[in-house]
Protein backbone atom coordinates (compact mmCIF):
# COMPACT_ATOMS: atom_id res chain seq x y z
CA UNK A 1 0.00 0.00 0.00
CA UNK A 2 2.63 2.47 0.86
CA UNK A 3 4.03 1.98 -2.55
CA UNK A 4 1.19 2.73 -4.00
CA UNK A 5 0.40 5.82 -2.07
CA UNK A 6 4.01 7.66 -3.24
CA UNK A 7 2.79 7.14 -6.45
CA UNK A 8 -0.06 8.91 -6.06
CA UNK A 9 1.63 11.62 -3.76
CA UNK A 10 3.94 12.02 -6.75
CA UNK A 11 1.15 13.48 -9.11
CA UNK A 12 0.43 16.10 -6.43
CA UNK A 13 2.23 19.46 -6.59
CA UNK A 14 3.87 19.13 -3.09
CA UNK A 15 6.89 19.58 -1.26
CA UNK A 16 9.57 16.98 0.35
CA UNK A 17 10.02 13.77 0.02
CA UNK A 18 7.42 10.75 0.88
CA UNK A 19 8.06 9.65 3.73
CA UNK A 20 5.35 7.26 4.99
CA UNK A 21 1.10 7.41 4.98
CA UNK A 22 -1.09 6.38 8.09
CA UNK A 23 -4.80 5.52 8.68
CA UNK A 24 -6.25 9.03 9.82
CA UNK A 25 -9.85 9.33 11.26
CA UNK A 26 -12.81 8.21 11.10
CA UNK A 27 -14.99 9.10 8.82
CA UNK A 28 -18.04 6.97 7.60
CA UNK A 29 -17.53 7.37 4.01
CA UNK A 30 -14.08 8.77 2.68
CA UNK A 31 -10.48 6.83 3.68
CA UNK A 32 -8.09 9.57 4.80
CA UNK A 33 -4.35 8.97 5.45
CA UNK A 34 -1.77 11.69 7.08
CA UNK A 35 1.30 11.48 4.32
CA UNK A 36 4.74 12.33 5.98
CA UNK A 37 7.46 14.08 4.29
CA UNK A 38 11.06 13.46 5.59
CA UNK A 39 12.38 16.93 5.83
CA UNK A 40 11.43 18.98 8.86
CA UNK A 41 10.49 22.33 7.12
CA UNK A 42 8.60 20.42 4.56
CA UNK A 43 4.33 20.04 4.97
CA UNK A 44 2.40 17.03 5.83
CA UNK A 45 -0.30 16.12 4.00
CA UNK A 46 -3.97 14.55 4.19
CA UNK A 47 -4.64 12.57 1.58
CA UNK A 48 -7.81 10.96 0.82
CA UNK A 49 -9.49 8.66 -1.41
CA UNK A 50 -12.99 10.25 -2.22
CA UNK A 51 -15.81 7.85 -2.32
CA UNK A 52 -17.16 8.58 -5.54
CA UNK A 53 -19.98 5.85 -5.10
CA UNK A 54 -21.32 8.53 -3.31
CA UNK A 55 -19.75 12.15 -4.82
CA UNK A 56 -20.26 11.21 -8.24
CA UNK A 57 -19.00 14.13 -9.88
CA UNK A 58 -15.59 14.42 -8.31
CA UNK A 59 -14.57 17.65 -10.97
CA UNK A 60 -17.60 19.24 -9.45
CA UNK A 61 -16.61 18.45 -6.30
CA UNK A 62 -12.96 19.97 -6.28
CA UNK A 63 -14.22 22.75 -8.14
CA UNK A 64 -16.50 23.71 -5.01
CA UNK A 65 -14.26 22.99 -2.38
CA UNK A 66 -11.32 25.69 -4.04
CA UNK A 67 -14.02 27.95 -4.61
CA UNK A 68 -15.23 27.44 -0.70
CA UNK A 69 -11.57 27.40 0.37
CA UNK A 70 -10.38 29.95 -1.91
CA UNK A 71 -13.23 32.45 -0.84
CA UNK A 72 -12.28 32.08 2.67
CA UNK A 73 -8.87 32.44 1.84
CA UNK A 74 -9.45 36.04 0.19
CA UNK A 75 -11.57 36.72 3.63
CA UNK A 76 -8.63 35.56 5.97
CA UNK A 77 -6.15 37.63 3.78
CA UNK A 78 -7.50 40.86 5.35
CA UNK A 79 -7.49 39.69 8.32
CA UNK A 80 -4.14 40.93 10.74
CA UNK A 81 -2.33 38.01 12.27
CA UNK A 82 -4.81 35.20 10.23
CA UNK A 83 -2.83 31.80 9.79
CA UNK A 84 -3.90 31.14 6.20
CA UNK A 85 -2.19 27.65 6.68
CA UNK A 86 -4.69 26.48 9.12
CA UNK A 87 -7.82 28.59 9.38
CA UNK A 88 -8.58 27.51 6.12
CA UNK A 89 -8.55 24.13 4.08
CA UNK A 90 -5.57 24.21 1.02
CA UNK A 91 -6.26 21.70 -1.32
CA UNK A 92 -3.21 20.61 -3.15
CA UNK A 93 -3.01 20.91 -6.71
CA UNK A 94 -2.30 17.84 -8.90
CA UNK A 95 0.71 18.45 -11.89
CA UNK A 96 -1.77 17.82 -14.43
CA UNK A 97 -4.08 20.91 -12.85
CA UNK A 98 -6.80 18.24 -12.63
CA UNK A 99 -6.86 19.05 -8.18
CA UNK A 100 -7.59 15.09 -8.41
CA UNK A 101 -5.82 11.54 -8.93
CA UNK A 102 -7.83 9.21 -11.04
CA UNK A 103 -6.36 5.81 -10.33
CA UNK A 104 -7.44 2.98 -12.90
CA UNK A 105 -6.63 0.01 -12.11
CA UNK A 106 -8.42 0.36 -8.59
CA UNK A 107 -11.16 3.00 -9.66
CA UNK A 108 -10.47 5.36 -7.63
CA UNK A 109 -10.41 9.27 -6.45
CA UNK A 110 -8.20 10.99 -4.82
CA UNK A 111 -7.23 14.17 -3.31
CA UNK A 112 -4.97 16.16 -1.23
CA UNK A 113 -4.93 18.73 1.64
CA UNK A 114 -2.04 20.53 3.41
CA UNK A 115 -2.20 18.63 6.76
CA UNK A 116 -3.25 21.35 9.71
CA UNK A 117 -0.40 20.45 12.35
CA UNK A 118 -1.41 21.26 16.07
CA UNK A 119 -5.30 20.71 15.36
CA UNK A 120 -7.25 18.84 17.36
CA UNK A 121 -11.26 17.65 16.99
CA UNK A 122 -13.61 16.15 19.59
CA UNK A 123 -16.33 13.14 18.83
CA UNK A 124 -17.81 14.34 21.49
CA UNK A 125 -18.64 17.21 23.77
CA UNK A 126 -17.95 17.14 27.20
CA UNK A 127 -19.29 20.96 28.16
CA UNK A 128 -21.13 23.81 27.15
CA UNK A 129 -18.11 25.98 26.28
CA UNK A 130 -17.31 23.71 23.44
CA UNK A 131 -20.79 23.79 22.51
CA UNK A 132 -20.64 27.24 22.30
CA UNK A 133 -17.33 27.31 20.08
CA UNK A 134 -19.19 24.25 17.46
CA UNK A 135 -22.06 26.57 17.23
CA UNK A 136 -20.19 29.62 16.42
CA UNK A 137 -17.45 27.52 13.82
CA UNK A 138 -20.63 26.91 12.09
CA UNK A 139 -22.46 30.54 12.24
CA UNK A 140 -19.19 31.73 11.01
CA UNK A 141 -18.56 29.13 7.85
CA UNK A 142 -22.07 30.32 6.51
CA UNK A 143 -21.76 33.53 7.34
CA UNK A 144 -18.32 33.80 5.41
CA UNK A 145 -19.81 31.94 2.41
CA UNK A 146 -23.14 34.08 2.22
CA UNK A 147 -21.08 36.63 -0.19
CA UNK A 148 -19.49 33.78 -2.45
CA UNK A 149 -19.18 35.63 -5.89
CA UNK A 150 -20.43 33.85 -9.01
CA UNK A 151 -22.80 31.14 -9.59
CA UNK A 152 -24.44 28.85 -7.02
CA UNK A 153 -22.24 26.25 -6.38
CA UNK A 154 -22.34 22.55 -7.93
CA UNK A 155 -25.34 20.68 -5.76
CA UNK A 156 -22.80 17.66 -5.10
CA UNK A 157 -24.95 15.75 -3.74
CA UNK A 158 -28.65 16.88 -5.18
CA UNK A 159 -31.32 16.47 -2.83
CA UNK A 160 -29.09 15.41 0.27
CA UNK A 161 -31.30 16.48 2.79
CA UNK A 162 -34.55 16.54 0.85
CA UNK A 163 -36.69 15.00 3.53
CA UNK A 164 -39.49 14.62 1.36
CA UNK A 165 -37.50 12.90 -1.25
CA UNK A 166 -35.58 10.22 1.91
CA UNK A 167 -39.19 9.39 3.11
CA UNK A 168 -40.52 8.60 -0.63
CA UNK A 169 -37.10 6.47 -1.20
CA UNK A 170 -37.74 4.86 2.19
CA UNK A 171 -41.09 4.10 1.57
CA UNK A 172 -39.98 1.93 -1.27
CA UNK A 173 -37.30 0.19 -0.10
CA UNK A 174 -39.96 -1.19 3.00
CA UNK A 175 -42.22 -1.99 -0.16
CA UNK A 176 -38.92 -3.68 -2.11
CA UNK A 177 -37.43 -5.40 1.55
CA UNK A 178 -34.44 -6.40 -0.53
CA UNK A 179 -33.05 -8.51 1.91
CA UNK A 180 -35.81 -9.86 4.20
CA UNK A 181 -34.95 -7.60 7.02
CA UNK A 182 -38.39 -5.66 7.18
CA UNK A 183 -40.08 -7.98 9.59
CA UNK A 184 -37.20 -7.03 12.49
CA UNK A 185 -37.95 -3.28 12.15
CA UNK A 186 -41.74 -2.96 11.85
CA UNK A 187 -41.58 -1.33 14.93
CA UNK A 188 -39.15 1.39 13.64
CA UNK A 189 -40.86 2.10 10.14
CA UNK A 190 -44.03 2.63 11.83
CA UNK A 191 -42.44 5.20 14.21
CA UNK A 192 -40.94 7.06 11.36
CA UNK A 193 -43.66 6.91 8.91
CA UNK A 194 -46.69 7.99 11.34
CA UNK A 195 -44.30 11.65 11.79
CA UNK A 196 -43.14 11.67 7.63
CA UNK A 197 -45.65 14.44 6.98
CA UNK A 198 -44.46 16.85 9.84
CA UNK A 199 -41.00 16.42 8.89
CA UNK A 200 -42.32 17.56 4.98
CA UNK A 201 -42.65 21.21 6.37
CA UNK A 202 -39.20 23.04 5.94
CA UNK A 203 -38.64 21.48 2.32
CA UNK A 204 -42.17 22.52 1.97
CA UNK A 205 -41.36 25.93 3.09
CA UNK A 206 -37.94 26.23 0.62
CA UNK A 207 -40.29 25.46 -2.11
CA UNK A 208 -42.76 28.39 -0.92
CA UNK A 209 -40.34 30.63 -0.75
CA UNK A 210 -40.43 31.62 2.70
CA UNK A 211 -36.63 30.32 3.98
CA UNK A 212 -33.88 31.15 1.27
CA UNK A 213 -31.54 28.44 0.15
CA UNK A 214 -27.91 29.63 1.49
CA UNK A 215 -24.46 27.94 1.32
CA UNK A 216 -24.73 25.08 3.96
CA UNK A 217 -22.17 22.51 5.11
CA UNK A 218 -24.41 19.76 5.83
CA UNK A 219 -22.07 17.50 7.82
CA UNK A 220 -21.56 19.97 10.91
CA UNK A 221 -20.39 17.31 13.39
CA UNK A 222 -18.41 18.73 16.26
CA UNK A 223 -15.55 16.40 14.97
CA UNK A 224 -15.68 19.14 12.03
CA UNK A 225 -14.80 21.56 13.67
CA UNK A 226 -10.74 21.55 14.20
CA UNK A 227 -9.70 23.40 17.45
CA UNK A 228 -6.52 24.70 18.42
CA UNK A 229 -4.52 24.12 21.52
CA UNK A 230 -6.62 26.33 23.74
CA UNK A 231 -9.97 25.07 21.91
CA UNK A 232 -10.31 28.21 20.10
CA UNK A 233 -11.80 27.57 16.18
CA UNK A 234 -9.22 27.04 13.38
CA UNK A 235 -11.65 26.43 11.18
CA UNK A 236 -14.56 23.85 9.75
CA UNK A 237 -13.30 20.73 7.19
CA UNK A 238 -14.85 17.76 5.42
CA UNK A 239 -16.31 20.18 2.67
CA UNK A 240 -17.77 17.66 0.47
CA UNK A 241 -21.03 18.13 1.26
CA UNK A 242 -21.37 22.14 0.92
CA UNK A 243 -23.87 23.03 -0.99
CA UNK A 244 -26.73 25.34 -1.26
CA UNK A 245 -29.62 24.26 1.84
CA UNK A 246 -31.46 25.67 4.67
CA UNK A 247 -29.74 26.51 7.41
CA UNK A 248 -31.72 24.69 9.77
CA UNK A 249 -29.40 21.66 8.35
CA UNK A 250 -26.33 22.71 9.66
CA UNK A 251 -27.65 23.56 13.44
CA UNK A 252 -30.20 20.53 13.30
CA UNK A 253 -27.31 18.36 12.43
CA UNK A 254 -25.02 19.57 15.10
CA UNK A 255 -27.60 19.10 17.52
CA UNK A 256 -28.52 16.11 16.41
CA UNK A 257 -24.97 14.60 16.76
CA UNK A 258 -22.86 17.14 19.56
CA UNK A 259 -25.99 17.32 21.94
CA UNK A 260 -26.54 13.96 22.41
CA UNK A 261 -25.73 12.57 26.07
CA UNK A 262 -24.29 9.41 24.08
CA UNK A 263 -22.92 8.56 20.65
CA UNK A 264 -24.75 7.72 17.52
CA UNK A 265 -24.46 3.89 17.85
CA UNK A 266 -25.05 3.66 22.00
CA UNK A 267 -26.96 0.01 21.76
CA UNK A 268 -28.01 0.96 25.60
CA UNK A 269 -30.70 3.34 24.84
CA UNK A 270 -31.19 4.18 28.50
CA UNK A 271 -27.89 6.50 28.16
CA UNK A 272 -29.38 8.46 25.20
CA UNK A 273 -31.00 12.04 25.78
CA UNK A 274 -30.79 15.29 24.47
CA UNK A 275 -28.43 17.37 26.47
CA UNK A 276 -29.89 20.60 27.23
CA UNK A 277 -26.82 22.46 28.40
CA UNK A 278 -24.93 21.44 25.08
CA UNK A 279 -28.13 22.23 22.95
CA UNK A 280 -28.23 26.13 24.69
CA UNK A 281 -24.43 25.96 24.00
CA UNK A 282 -24.89 25.66 20.12
CA UNK A 283 -27.85 27.71 19.85
CA UNK A 284 -26.06 30.29 21.61
CA UNK A 285 -23.15 30.09 19.95
CA UNK A 286 -24.66 29.67 16.07
CA UNK A 287 -26.80 32.78 16.86
CA UNK A 288 -23.68 35.12 18.05
CA UNK A 289 -22.77 34.89 14.11
CA UNK A 290 -25.77 33.98 12.69
CA UNK A 291 -28.16 36.35 13.82
CA UNK A 292 -26.55 39.03 11.82
CA UNK A 293 -28.00 37.38 8.40
CA UNK A 294 -31.13 35.24 9.43
CA UNK A 295 -34.79 36.21 8.43
CA UNK A 296 -37.08 35.56 11.36
CA UNK A 297 -38.65 32.72 9.20
CA UNK A 298 -34.94 30.91 9.39
CA UNK A 299 -34.74 31.59 13.17
CA UNK A 300 -38.37 29.88 13.55
CA UNK A 301 -36.87 26.77 11.85
CA UNK A 302 -33.68 26.08 14.32
CA UNK A 303 -35.26 24.17 17.41
CA UNK A 304 -37.09 22.24 14.96
CA UNK A 305 -33.73 21.51 12.46
CA UNK A 306 -32.53 19.30 15.76
CA UNK A 307 -36.03 17.39 15.41
CA UNK A 308 -35.76 16.89 11.75
CA UNK A 309 -31.98 15.84 10.97
CA UNK A 310 -32.53 13.34 13.95
CA UNK A 311 -35.19 12.58 11.90
CA UNK A 312 -34.10 12.05 8.36
CA UNK A 313 -30.78 10.64 10.18
CA UNK A 314 -33.03 7.78 11.19
CA UNK A 315 -35.20 7.54 7.94
CA UNK A 316 -31.21 6.91 6.72
CA UNK A 317 -29.83 4.72 8.85
CA UNK A 318 -32.93 2.06 8.74
CA UNK A 319 -33.04 2.97 4.68
CA UNK A 320 -29.59 1.36 4.81
CA UNK A 321 -30.49 -1.61 6.67
CA UNK A 322 -33.59 -2.58 4.91
CA UNK A 323 -31.02 -1.85 1.80
CA UNK A 324 -28.28 -4.47 3.32
CA UNK A 325 -25.97 -2.38 4.28
CA UNK A 326 -24.80 -0.21 1.19
CA UNK A 327 -23.94 3.15 2.33
CA UNK A 328 -22.55 3.49 5.68
CA UNK A 329 -19.67 1.89 6.83
CA UNK A 330 -21.00 -0.99 9.39
CA UNK A 331 -18.28 -2.84 12.07
CA UNK A 332 -21.13 -5.51 13.05
CA UNK A 333 -24.27 -6.38 11.40
CA UNK A 334 -26.83 -5.07 13.45
CA UNK A 335 -25.09 -1.58 13.25
CA UNK A 336 -27.43 0.37 11.71
CA UNK A 337 -30.30 -0.56 13.67
CA UNK A 338 -28.45 0.30 16.48
CA UNK A 339 -27.91 3.56 15.04
CA UNK A 340 -31.42 3.82 13.95
CA UNK A 341 -32.49 2.89 17.31
CA UNK A 342 -30.31 5.63 19.18
CA UNK A 343 -31.33 8.31 16.84
CA UNK A 344 -34.98 7.48 17.18
CA UNK A 345 -34.26 7.48 21.07
CA UNK A 346 -32.90 10.86 20.63
CA UNK A 347 -35.97 11.77 18.17
CA UNK A 348 -38.01 11.13 21.38
CA UNK A 349 -36.08 13.21 23.93
CA UNK A 350 -36.26 16.12 21.95
CA UNK A 351 -40.23 15.88 21.47
CA UNK A 352 -40.65 15.46 24.90
CA UNK A 353 -38.47 19.10 25.13
CA UNK A 354 -39.21 20.63 22.24
CA UNK A 355 -41.07 23.61 24.25
CA UNK A 356 -37.89 24.23 26.11
CA UNK A 357 -35.95 24.30 22.81
CA UNK A 358 -38.04 27.11 21.66
CA UNK A 359 -37.70 29.05 24.23
CA UNK A 360 -33.72 28.98 23.96
CA UNK A 361 -33.89 29.90 20.89
CA UNK A 362 -36.41 33.10 21.04
CA UNK A 363 -33.79 34.00 24.17
CA UNK A 364 -30.59 34.10 21.88
CA UNK A 365 -32.33 35.77 19.28
CA UNK A 366 -33.18 38.94 20.24
CA UNK A 367 -31.03 41.20 18.67
C1 LIG B 1 -21.70 10.50 7.15
O1 LIG B 1 -18.62 10.31 6.76
P1 LIG B 1 -19.16 11.17 7.84
O2 LIG B 1 -19.13 10.47 9.15
O3 LIG B 1 -18.56 12.54 7.86
C2 LIG B 1 -22.78 11.17 6.30
C3 LIG B 1 -23.55 12.17 7.14
C4 LIG B 1 -24.16 11.46 8.32
C5 LIG B 1 -23.07 10.76 9.11
C6 LIG B 1 -23.67 9.92 10.21
C7 LIG B 1 -21.94 12.24 2.81
O4 LIG B 1 -20.74 11.45 7.51
O5 LIG B 1 -24.57 12.76 6.36
O6 LIG B 1 -24.85 12.37 9.13
O7 LIG B 1 -22.28 9.89 8.27
N1 LIG B 1 -22.20 11.82 5.15
C8 LIG B 1 -22.64 11.57 3.92
O8 LIG B 1 -22.65 9.51 11.07
O9 LIG B 1 -23.59 10.82 3.67
MG1 LIG C 1 -18.57 13.84 6.30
Amino acid sequence: MAENIKKIVEQFKTEGTFDNAKVFGDGLINTTYRVETKEEDAPNYLLQIINHHIFKNVPELTKNIKRVTDHIRSKLEKVPGADLKRQVMTPIDTIDGKGYVYEEAEDRYWRMFLFIEGARSYNQLSNEQQAITGGKAFGQFQKMLSDLPGEPLYPVLPDFHNTEMRIENFKKRVADDPVGRLKEVQEEVDFLMERSEEYKKIVKMGREGIIPERIVHQDTKFNNVLLDENDEILCVIDLDTVMPGYVCYDIGDAIRNGANTSKEDDPNLDNININMDLYRGFIKGYLSEAIDFLTEAEIETLAFGAKLLTYEQAVRFLDDYIDGDNYYRIEYPEHNLVRTRAQIKLLKSMEEKYDEMENIVKKYAKK
